[in-house]
């Protein structure tokens, strides 16, 4: 049975591929910030009591800003694989909070492969998935690919660069099996309420039924190359199988703008959008990425990743389980209950 180790496990990502991998028969261990709240949500639907027979699946309680928790959960976990997944994702906080971001994205990646450096001195074998973004490219221009020069636009787009060069440079100074995956945006109906594609799918499907007036956003105009995380996520365990470490850009090479997105997540709705969306300039970043398409041929021929899921299905698959959510808090509303509708002001 092998053994994977995610950071990150609790995020979009980190619960797709930890079910990604469960049934591939791994033994999955994730690492999992103390909160004051649960934070585990994602996971609910593949967590089993840890005194259960048979469970797969373990957390630890770590932070990628504490070298020593890494290094512990390694020797406990011993994986055969580790995801570094852990960020602080959000590209318009990371202009609010650049010091944190840079320690987790920056920082906690050279924590985590420093661990690793020590956790292979005596002879262990790893490999290492490291999670780089589209966002590295920011003001390039597309399509981008592996030859594209990096031109980053945020805090959190610079800590990832900075990752993305750590990790490659530990591949050569120390022989490790290490692959950066260039990922394009990849959402799903697990994505984080405050980014863009989930923010518009929650607040459509409750302005449908009622329970909102008013969406506000900031920057219509920028350009994304939206896939799946489902088939995002694939990309990553497939990359760590090859003879030979690499890096590759995972995109599905489409481009849509902000607006197509809302376009379509409305008319899937049935709502008029002009009516009800209103520019909020808190959204507005002081520098804009306008224009992220993809090419991702070499991972297409050399691993044989491809998307499966289109655009217009992507959009469908998240209005319409946020369509289900809104119904259930319109029953509990009209039932009398208090629905609170959680900080979306945030993102
Ligand atoms: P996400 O939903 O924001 O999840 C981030 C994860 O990192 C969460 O589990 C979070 O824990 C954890 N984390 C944050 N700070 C941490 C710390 N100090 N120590 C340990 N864990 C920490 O992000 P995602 O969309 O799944 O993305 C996964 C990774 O891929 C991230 O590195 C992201 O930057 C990168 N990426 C994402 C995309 C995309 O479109 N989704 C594209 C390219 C690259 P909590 O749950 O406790 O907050
Ligand atoms: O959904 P977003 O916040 O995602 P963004 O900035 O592209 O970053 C995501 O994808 C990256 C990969 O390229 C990841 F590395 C990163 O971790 C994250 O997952 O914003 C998308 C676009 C931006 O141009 C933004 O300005 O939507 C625009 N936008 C317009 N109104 C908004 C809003 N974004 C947010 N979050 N909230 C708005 O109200």
């Amino acid at each position: 049975m092998k053994k994977a180790l995610i950071s990150g496990i609790t995020g979009q990502d980190g619960s797709f591929l930890a079910e990604f991998l469960l049934a591939k028969d791994y033994e999955v261990h994730g690492i999992v910030r103390r909160a004051s709240t649960f934070n585990t949500e994602r996971l609910d639907p593949i967590y089993a009591d840890p005194h259960e027979r048979g469970t797969a699946l373990f957390l630890h309680y770590g932070d990628v800003t504490d070298g020593a928790s890494l290094r512990h959960i390694l020797e406990k976990s011993r994986p055969d694989e580790i995801y570094n997944l852990a960020a602080q994702s959000h590209v318009r906080v990371s202009f609010d909070q650049a010091e944190y971001t840079a320690d987790v994205v920056a920082v906690g990646t050279l924590r985590l492969l420093e661990a690793v450096r020590d956790y292979v001195s005596d002879g262990r074998e790893v490999r290492f998935y490291q999670a780089g973004s589209s966002e590295m490219y920011g003001a390039a221009k597309p399509p981008q690919d592996e030859s594209t020069p990096f031109y980053p636009r945020s805090p959190y787009a610079a800590s990832k660069v900075a990752a993305h060069w750590y990790a490659l440079n530990y591949r050569e100074a120390y022989g490790l099996y290490i692959c950066n995956g260039i990922l394009f945006n990849h959402e799903s109906p697990r994505r984080g309420e405050t980014f863009v594609t989930r923010k518009i799918t929650r607040a459509l499907t409750r302005i449908k039924l009622g329970l909102q007036q008013k969406l506000f956003l900031g920057n219509l105009d920028a350009k994304r190359d939206w896939g799946y995380a489902g088939d995002f996520v694939e990309a990553m365990w497939m990359m760590l199988q090859q003879p030979e470490p690499d890096d590759y850009v995972i995109a599905t090479g489409e481009s849509h703008s902000v607006r197509e997105f809302l376009d379509l997540a409305a008319s899937i709705c049935g709502v008029d959008w002009k009516r009800c969306v209103e520019l909020d300039p808190r959204y507005l970043r002081p520098t804009e990425v306008d224009f992220l398409q993809g090419d991702s041929s070499k991972a297409r021929a050399k691993i044989r990743w491809k998307p499966r899921v289109s655009f217009a299905e992507l959009v469908r698959m998240m209005v319409e389980p946020d369509l289900e959510l809104a119904h259930q808090e319109k029953t509990l509303s009209e039932a009398g209950h208090r629905v609170v509708q959680r900080g979306l002001s945030q993102g």
